[in-house]
């Protein structure tokens, strides 16, 4: 730990579903120390299940803004405890899960300001925020609220042009217009309201953060053309609703410096820099090292795809958002329900339960798979809305049921054709140079990164290191910029100083992909001639699908 490549360090959290992570890297971008706190287990007083609290038949699903910081005050002693010296970190930066939001009440910023360095953090913001239980990305109860947002601006698809995306139940805005309709007293005693990422780096700036444009792309509130809150969507929600969000910042801009609370009990650097903090989707765009071209997909409980966008495109079937690595260009996401829990029903259906099985099922199966296509929906997605199985011979004709080795492959060439039919729909180009970065619990399977660099034909990397989100946000850290403005009032920018350390992009890439020591599988020879055709029978197949709903 003392030797000279840990003289300088960044730090990076991500304030994620269900636990808070913390990575620090080194001058050349390498782990240095981790840290972890799981929520369920480690704060039990919060009574949650994988990081939330689901509010019975009413699709209202919460956490405390409490239980993440009394994380943040274990997760700095656990890396203390690690050895890791806090002395070396110039800046740090971090992440947290999309669309939640906190709200401050009157006065909470003087109590952030003033903070004691002799006591814990979370006795000291007990009392600070005006709705004690925050929203989080799970909440789906407010489809009221996302039919009068669209209705505001003329329908879906200008709210999808405007801001990214068409009204989502847990998209922030209609999230604060639930609040500002049901809970007026609470709304009107807020004085700022936060993403969770912002919240994040209110607590380490002592003062309040700004949103990002990345982040602040995930609320149906921010116009991603002009960077500015767009008036009619703000005021579809809620009344003085820009002078309660704040102006949003570029992701990378340094919000000031660490607060005195964090330099007397931790030991950091007075001028330790925050740097914005953002999603913990961007965050991963950073973490996965995606160039344009690229596409990474994260096969967790859902899959969730991102490719980088230099345009802006309009779409209702998933998201763009404000590049969090160049203001001007943007990253297009598409998040599916049906991901692993659903080839963990095939799994479960077809191969005794087995992951093992299931792979020696879909390697004794040819690529193309006889001309056979699967759809699988146990869940309502937006696009296709069906749920159910549905099964179709080389004829495109409709047949009952697949032998399990076939199904198992119709399963798993069914998703990565739905990948690439919807990727291509979010403007996003396959060449010769895109390379497929997986992440998430399935990207350990060999067999079914196979399919996937088959379907693409491109070749598919895996990192050693999986939490990709938390190590953007380290290398956002380290990334962070001198943009014009600062918002940390109370103290004194040296810009000058800050800039000698800045970092480029490309050498910011550059340095990332000697770190990766990515692992790739290489497509088949014969993997376009075999999928090009198919991919067009999933679109039409998939079209008549939607049409039939
Ligand atoms: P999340 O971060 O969304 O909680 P993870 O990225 O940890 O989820 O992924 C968990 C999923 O990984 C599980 O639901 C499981 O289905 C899948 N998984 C784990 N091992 C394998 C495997 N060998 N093959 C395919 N899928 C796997
Ligand atoms: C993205 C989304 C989730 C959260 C939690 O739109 O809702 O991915 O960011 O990870």
């Amino acid at each position: 730990m003392g030797d000279t490549q840990c003289r300088k360090s960044y730090l990076g959290f991500d304030f994620s579903t269900q636990q808070l992570k913390a990575v620090a890297v080194n001058d050349t971008l390498e782990v240095i120390s981790e840290a972890t706190v799981h929520f369920d287990s480690e704060l039990p007083e919060f009574r949650t299940v994988g990081g939330v609290n689901r509010h019975e038949k009413s699709h209202v699903v919460t956490a405390c803004p409490l239980m993440w910081i009394k994380a943040l005050d274990l997760v700095i002693e656990k890396l203390k405890i690690t050895g890791f010296d806090l002395s070396t970190v110039q800046a740090i930066s971090g992440c947290g899960q999309q669309h939640g939001s906190v709200y401050w009440k009157k006065g909470a910023n003087e109590v952030l300001k003033n903070l004691d360095p002799n006591k814990f953090l979370h006795t000291q913001l007990q009392d600070v925020f005006s709705i004690r239980e925050s929203p989080v990305w799970m909440d789906s109860s407010t489809t009221k609220q996302c039919k009068q947002l669209e209705d505001a601006v003329g329908g879906p698809e200008n709210l999808a042009t405007i801001t990214g995306s068409r009204a989502y139940e847990r998209f922030t805005g209609s999230q604060i217009a639930k609040i500002f309709q049901t809970r007026q007293e609470n709304y009107m005693n807020t004085e700022r309201i936060s993403l969770i990422s912002s919240f994040a780096a209110s607590l380490f700036l002592g003062d309040y953060a700004a949103i990002d444009f990345s982040d602040g792309s995930g609320m149906n509130l921010l116009d991603i053309n002009t960077r500015q809150w767009h008036q009619a969507c703000l005021d579809a929600c809620a009344p003085n609703l820009s002078e309660k969000l704040g102006e949003p910042v570029s992701s990378s801009h340094i919000l000031g410096f660490i607060s005195a609370y964090f330099v007397e009990r931790y030991g950091f650097r007075e001028d330790c820099r925050v740097v914005a903090f953002t999603g913990d989707n961007p965050a991963s765009l950073v973490g996965t090292c995606l160039n344009e071209g690229d596409m990474t997909i994260s096969l967790g409980t859902g899959d969730t795809l991102f490719v980088w966008l230099p345009h802006a495109t309009s779409t209702l079937n998933g998201h763009v958002f404000i590049n969090p690595l160049n203001d001007t260009q943007f990253m297009g996401m598409i998040c599916y329900k049906n991901g692993s829990r659903t080839r963990e029903r095939l799994r479960d259906q077809c191969a005794e339960s087995s992951w093992h099985l299931f792979s020696e099922l879909l390697n004794s199966t040819p690529r193309g798979n006889f001309g056979n296509i699967g759809f699988y929906f146990d869940f309502r997605e937006i696009y296709p809305l069906k749920i159910g199985d549905y099964r179709f011979n080389k004829f495109n004709q409709r047949i009952a049921r697949f032998s399990n080795e076939v199904e198992v492959r119709a399963c798993v060439e069914g998703q990565f054709l739905r990948f690439r039919v919807h990727a291509h729909n979010l403007g996003f180009e396959l060449s010769n140079k895109t390379r497929i970065i997986a992440t998430g619990g399935a990207s350990c399977n060999q067999a079914i990164l196979q399919v996937a660099a088959d379907i693409f034909n491109a070749n598919v990397y895996t990192s050693k290191q999986v939490n990709s989100a938390c190590l953007g946000a380290a290398f956002m850290a380290k990334y962070g910029k001198c943009h014009k403005k600062t918002s940390n009032s109370h103290k004194f920018l040296n810009l000058s100083a800050l800039v000698k350390d800045e970092i480029s992009f490309s050498e910011m890439v550059s340095e990332m992909s000697k770190i990766a020591e990515p692992l790739s599988t290489t497509p088949a020879k014969d993997a376009n001639v075999v999928y090009f055709p198919m991919v067009q029978r999933y679109k039409q197949i998939e079209d008549e699908l939607n049409t039939e709903n």
